[in-house]
């Protein structure tokens, strides 16, 4: 059996920016599974929804600061290259970059209310992605980030982009040095990626590890349910 994340099969359902508004799809749609991709600013979370659930997915854009909403989709796995109609619905989430510089006070509150009313009511069946720049990684944002993101215990793949710009081996070699720092540092990091949205390296591994983690959490779902 050869399942995959079905490419194009995201559907836009909507673009939330009002926390309550969140609170109450989630209470809605309260047995969500999915994944939800968090990151700085420009780190390419949009480009690379893109590379994994097919082109023009996500917006993306050269402003930092582009993605204000929680936007959110509804895809569909394959099996044997037929789209699957028997799964519960899966979610994407694509989340409002943090770390930007140009943000206002304003929006920076409502990035904080939105993101609190997001952790803290989907399920654990939802897997957080968290995208950094290969080029700048752990930076004091992203640190913030975990910080906050600590409190939820959600199982987190750490995924460094932009692997195209880093050019020789010996700089890519000394970035993947840190990983042991960053397993024991953030404890809910359970898989660490180097990529690129651009030049596809990694993308595939990628790809299988987030299916891997959809495919548990469906199993865990359809467990509890006939129980
Ligand atoms: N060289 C290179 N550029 C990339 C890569 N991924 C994204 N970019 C570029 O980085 C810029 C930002 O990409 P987005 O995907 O919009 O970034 P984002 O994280 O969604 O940004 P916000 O929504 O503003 O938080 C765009 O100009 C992309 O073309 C990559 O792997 N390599
Ligand atoms: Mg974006």
């Amino acid at each position: 059996m050869t399942m995959e994340i079905l490419k194009g099969s995201a559907e836009f359902l909507m673009g939330i920016s009002n926390h309550n508004q969140l609170l109450q799809w989630l209470g809605e749609n309260d047995h969500h599974i999915g994944i939800a991709f968090t990151g700085r600013s420009n780190v390419g979370k949009s480009s690379l929804i893109n590379s994994i659930f097919g082109k023009s997915t996500a917006r993306t854009s050269k402003t930092p600061g582009r993605t204000r909403e929680v936007n959110i989709f509804q895809f569909y796995l394959s099996n044997e290259g037929k789209k699957d109609t028997t799964m519960p619905p899966l979610y994407l989430f694509d989340l409002p970059g943090y770390g930007h510089a140009a943000i206002s006070k304003e929006m920076s509150n409502n990035w904080d209310l939105l993101m609190q009313s997001f952790f803290n009511n989907i399920t654990k069946q939802v897997k957080i992605v968290n995208i950094q720049d290969a080029r700048h990684p752990d930076q004091s944002a992203d640190k913030q980030f975990f910080s906050f993101l600590k409190r939820y215990h959600l199982e987190t793949t750490l995924v460094f982009n932009k692997m195209d710009k880093i050019k020789t081996q010996k700089d890519k070699a000394s970035l993947k040095k840190i990983k042991p720092h960053l397993f024991d540092e953030y404890k809910t990091v359970k898989y660490i990626h180097f990529v690129s949205a651009e030049s596809k390296e990694g993308i595939k591994e990628l790809h299988d590890s987030i299916l891997g983690g959809l495919l548990t959490a469906i199993n865990l779902h359809l467990t509890t349910d006939l129980s």
